[in-house]
């Protein structure tokens, strides 16, 4: 069976996503783009199943490079808490943040974890995302980690959307390791990881590197391990102080570093050099009234690719929507609409290492697809709620 979109206005490249072609067709077969051009070149074949889109809007699904998805519980107390003016570090600091939500994942059942992040997930593919990546760090022992990437897989599975999934156990120290750092991120990085790449549950590793996460050096072991195991690396780096993660993670050619907001001329350069993506996270900055903005015009200067992301988390990321995270990059951090398409398409593509996504909608590549009924591409990074897609296929089968 062929799928056959027709009567579709079709922007295949954001890279230049002024070039849209009307009255277009696009087809595929077993998942692969099969056609992608005007209707009027568009051969017919006996097994094709037609979809008329009604000058809809189609081109490459979204991907949100960056989400922490998976978690049991709630942060709401620290959301008022945080507006009574205590600050996140403060929080994190006397044993809340991130470690109250390892509490409440650690107790939770992969059932009660799945049943907790498939509304989260969905409502993210209803926003015209395909591809999502999903990260651990809210289990920081071994069980609770693998846990937490059997439920990101499964997620995967139930929704059909690519599920790409991230080691992030160096996210913070778990009370039991209180006093014992480099017996930690040892552990994390000789036992957990080969065990967790061998299970076939882990396809890239990052680490929350910052005054109240861990070290450039602590960092540096378990990037040391991923480099022997043929692990891609990313990192959250220069999000709340300027620790020269972004340095360290360039020189393991990291596929990424997230946040940057303190990033430095230092950081920039190695990036550039490196072919690392900078990953924006502006939901995490408005969340934190943040005031210190990523250098955006250094990183386009020095020709640092740019991506953007929800960050989707408890804490500082309650955001289920990419195109709504995409206008608070261009309100935000001034990115062109153009800048925050390629960052939500091509450029988080080459954040998660998924090279097939990398190049827009042509033959060969996957189906992926998102379908707007909005009259301009403009539109997914002007509406400061987001836009709902009216339908979304990754690897050709309808998601949402
Ligand atoms: N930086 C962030 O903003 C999130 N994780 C991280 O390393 C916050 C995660 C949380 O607060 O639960
Ligand atoms: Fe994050």
């Amino acid at each position: 069976m062929r799928q056959v979109l027709l009567d579709a206005r079709l922007l295949p490249d954001p890279r230049t996503p002024d070039l849209i072609l009307d009255d277009a067709a696009l087809a595929w077969r077993d998942g692969v783009i099969e056609f992608a051009g005007p209707r009027s070149a568009l051969r017919a074949a006996p097994d094709d199943v037609i979809t008329r889109c009604e000058r809809d809007l189609l081109l490459p699904a979204l991907i949100d490079c960056h989400t922490h998805a998976v978690w049991a519980g709630d942060r709401i107390d620290e959301f008022a808490e945080r507006q009574r003016g205590a600050s996140y570090a403060d929080i994190a600091r006397r044993g809340g943040g991130i470690l109250a939500t390892v509490r409440a994942t650690r107790a939770a059942s992969e059932a009660q974890l799945i049943e907790a992040a498939l509304p989260r997930v969905k409502a993210l593919i209803a926003g015209g995302v395909a591809t999502i990546e999903i990260k651990s760090g809210y289990g920081l022992d071994f069980a609770s980690e693998t846990k937490m990437l059997r439920v990101a897989r499964a997620l995967g599975q139930l929704t059909g959307a690519r599920v790409v999934t991230t080691l992030l156990a160096l996210h913070a120290l778990p009370p039991e390791f209180e006093g014992r750092r480099g017996a930690y991120v040892r552990a994390v990085a000789t036992e957990w990881l080969p065990l967790l790449l061998d299970q076939g549950l882990v396809d890239q590793v990052d680490v929350f590197i910052e005054s109240i996460g861990f070290s450039v050096e602590e960092a540096r072991v378990l990037f040391r391990a991923a480099e022997r195991l043929g692990c891609p690396i990313k990192a959250h780096a220069e999000q709340l102080t300027l620790t020269g993660a972004s340095a360290l993670a360039a020189e393991f050619r990291a596929l990424s570093v997230d946040h940057v907001e303190y990033l430095d001329a230092l950081g920039v350069r190695a990036l550039a050099d490196a072919g690392t993506i900078a990953v924006l996270l502006p939901s995490a900055f408005f969340a934190l009234k943040e005031t210190q903005l990523p250098p955006i015009a250094a990183l386009r200067a020095a020709g640092v690719p740019l991506a953007v992301a929800t960050d989707l988390n408890p804490g500082t990321g309650p955001q289920r929507s990419l195109t709504a995270a995409l206008n608070q990059a261009c309100v935000l951090f001034g990115l062109r609409a153009d800048e925050a398409l390629l960052g939500a398409t091509l450029n988080a593509a080459r954040a998660l290492g998924v090279h097939e996504l990398s190049e827009g909608l042509q033959v060969g590549t996957p189906a992926d697809v998102a379908r707007f009924s909005i009259a301009r591409w403009e539109e997914l990074c002007y509406w400061q709620s987001g836009v709902s897609a009216r339908a979304i296929y990754c690897r050709g089968r309808l998601i949402g």
